[in-house]
């Protein structure tokens, strides 16, 4: 059978011949109506925004330069960790926190998925990189994908089009590796077919096959699942390139501390998705002459220098953001960033006059169209904009990103905090005793359950370094992994690692702590013990300051509440030991020796 040759399938702007093949191979199987080569440049994201709004997908802001509204499908709206799976040859390197199927019957089962999954669509090829484009070893890929949103999307996500597919060929002209990224929204066009707004398919299927370092996503058009350079790239596949290679690809924002005198720290922080990574990232401080500037607010990929110490790069180049909650108080440099236009807001609400709001923005105004694209007053009684919806913006317009996010080489890490959502147990900041004893509190951060992905919100789960949903195999080897990283560095040019809880609460549930800017207080504090010069009291589980030990000067806080959140409950500790017991036996044989070392010292410690 001869078929008619598809539009633009041989206009490739490349000669990199595994691509060329690959994307052949595609739209042979997915029968798209053309395909498009993308090159990045404004003209394009003019054309597929405006081909966007036409479809219905976006509404154009009239209050905000080049921006977007989009609603998505209602049942699509957030990560599906149910539908997401590592496909490695043997079940046992997923290891027991991850979905698994076997990689060849999950071929043939999405294979049938993707067969003419395109028609009636274009097909666009997104060549990508992830992390400075002047890396000596760039990390590659390419996103095939039937939705102009995605692409657009990944504009501003990405260092994409044609500055990214320079560097497939290298100095030499030898063709680079890459990692196939292959997307749709699962909703074929028959011929006069209407589209509808937010095309999805009820099946969805993100598949991630580790050894073959290959990405394959169906029906969700949903950011987590469909910018595929983000979640599944740079955490699930990188982390399995990182443990073979010698780094770390870690679910942590990236910030630059400067100190009244000048001095510079570089700091990581990881905390589950929806628990204020961006608004750490980009604080304001509320402590006289310190300064924070912005690297990254999601993903860090870290690895030793020449000096030994630990260096981290943003792999990513816009912010994926939440937000509900978002406003010129918790966090006005995410605010500055967006009103200079040229981001898409996905699941927020659309003002009457052409402009967004959402929860935490103060006042709603008296009428509004709802995140279900539904009219929507204050009386409505639910909320206006979706609890995880998002703004995607480029990091380029942050007023406070610091100019070496873009350096090849990256930053060195002074101190890495492991954060999670906790009401009770967990102190503001604990410091860990050394690395291992870092790890250990890496390994049995826990946190509850946010908007983020699809389930039950505010349940308290394990999360192993606020990488549970991310990490690319098995658990156990991550955790030996973060193990065998500390032993190539001595112990004064490794980061020290704290645990921070922001989210304690008090009576009747309110917070103890006011967070958001005043959480400068806890980073100088942190700063303040890697350079000596502040005091802690060791407990059980770390070292605590005092209330003495931290610069609590102008905070409105009741000092009653400032010492309820960093108290260590022995209590509620050793009722937490069964819990990371069950935890570590869920691991398994492959969990490090090492921390059941570190529990039970903890055990011995509290006893
Ligand atoms: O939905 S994303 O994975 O893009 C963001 C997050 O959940 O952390
Ligand atoms: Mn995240």
């Amino acid at each position: 059978m001869t078929t008619a040759p598809i539009p633009g399938l041989d206009r490739a702007p490349t000669t990199h011949r595994r691509l060329l093949a690959w994307v052949r191979e595609v739209a042979e199987l997915t029968t798209p109506e053309q395909v498009v080569w993308c090159d990045g440049s404004q003209g394009e994201w003019d054309r597929l925004t405006t081909r966007l709004v036409e479809a219905g997908t976006l509404v154009r802001l009239t209050a905000k330069p080049n921006s977007f509204w989009c609603a998505s499908d209602p049942a699509d709206v957030a990560r599906v960790e149910e539908r997401t799976f590592i496909c490695s040859r043997e079940r046992a390197d997923a290891g027991p926190t991850n979905n698994w199927m076997d990689p060849v019957d999950m071929k043939i089962i999405m294979t049938e998925q993707f067969r003419g999954a395109m028609r009636g669509r274009t097909m666009y090829v997104v060549p990508f990189c992830m992390g400075p484009l002047g890396a000596e070893d760039p990390k590659l890929g390419v996103e095939i994908t039937d939705s102009a949103y995605v692409a657009v999307s990944m504009r501003v996500m990405t260092r994409m089009g044609s500055q990214a597919l320079a560097a497939f060929l290298d100095d030499e002209g030898t063709e680079r590796d890459f990692v196939p990224c292959l997307h749709s929204v699962g909703a074929p066009l028959a011929p006069g077919q209407q589209d509808v707004p937010w095309p999805c398919d009820n099946t969805k299927y993100i598949s991630h096959f580790p050894e073959e370092r290959m990405i394959w996503s169906y029906g969700s058009g949903y950011g987590g699942n469909s910018l595929l350079g983000k979640k599944c790239y740079s955490l699930r596949i990188a982390s399995v390139m990182a443990r073979e290679e010698g780094w770390l690809a870690e679910h942590m924002l990236i910030l630059k501390l400067t100190s009244p005198q000048q001095k510079v720290h570089y700091i990581a922080a990881a905390f589950p998705s929806a628990c204020g990574k961006t608004n750490l990232a980009m604080l304001e401080p509320t402590i006289e002459g310190w300064k924070v500037e912005t690297l990254g607010d999601d993903i860090a990929w870290m690895r030793f220098g020449e000096d030994s110490r630990l260096y981290a790069v943003n792999p990513e180049f816009g912010f994926f953001g939440v937000a509900p909650g978002t406003d010129w108080h918790t966090n006005p440099n995410a605010m500055r960033t967006v009103e200079r236009g040229n981001t898409l807001f996905t699941n927020v609400a659309l003002t009457d006059d052409g402009d967004i709001w959402w929860e935490g923005m103060g006042e709603p105004p008296a009428h509004l169209t709802s995140w279900k694209k539904q009219d929507w007053t204050p009386a409505s009684g639910e909320p206006a904009a979706h609890p995880n919806s998002r703004y995607c913006t480029p990091i380029t317009q942050c007023p406070i990103t610091a100019p070496e996010f873009d350096d090849p080489n990256g930053v060195p890490i002074s101190a890495i905090l492991f954060g999670g959502r906790r009401a009770d147990t967990v102190p503001l900041i604990t410091e860990s005793r050394g690395w291992e004893h870092g790890v250990f509190l890496g390994a049995t951060l826990s946190s509850e359950t946010t908007a983020a992905a699809v389930g039950k919100v505010g349940v308290v789960r394990r999360d192993p370094m606020a990488m549970l949903p991310f990490i690319g195999y098995h658990a156990g080897d991550y955790l030996q992994h973060w193990i065998t990283m500390g032993k190539h560095s001595d112990a004064d040019k490794l980061p020290k690692i704290f645990h921070v809880n922001w989210f304690r609460r008090g009576e009747e549930g309110r917070f103890l702590w006011p967070g958001f800017g005043e959480n400068s207080r806890i980073l100088k504090w942190a700063i303040e013990r890697i350079e000596g010069t502040a005091s802690a009291v060791a407990t059980p589980i770390g070292y605590v300051p005092t209330t003495a030990a931290l610069d609590l000067t102008g905070l409105d806080t009741p000092i009653e509440d400032v010492r309820a959140t960093l108290k260590v409950d022995e209590a509620q500790w050793r009722a937490e030991l069964p819990l990371i017991e069950e935890w570590f036996d869920t691991i398994g044989d492959k969990l490090p020796a090492t921390l059941r070392e570190e529990l039970d010292a903890l055990t011995e410690r509290l006893a």
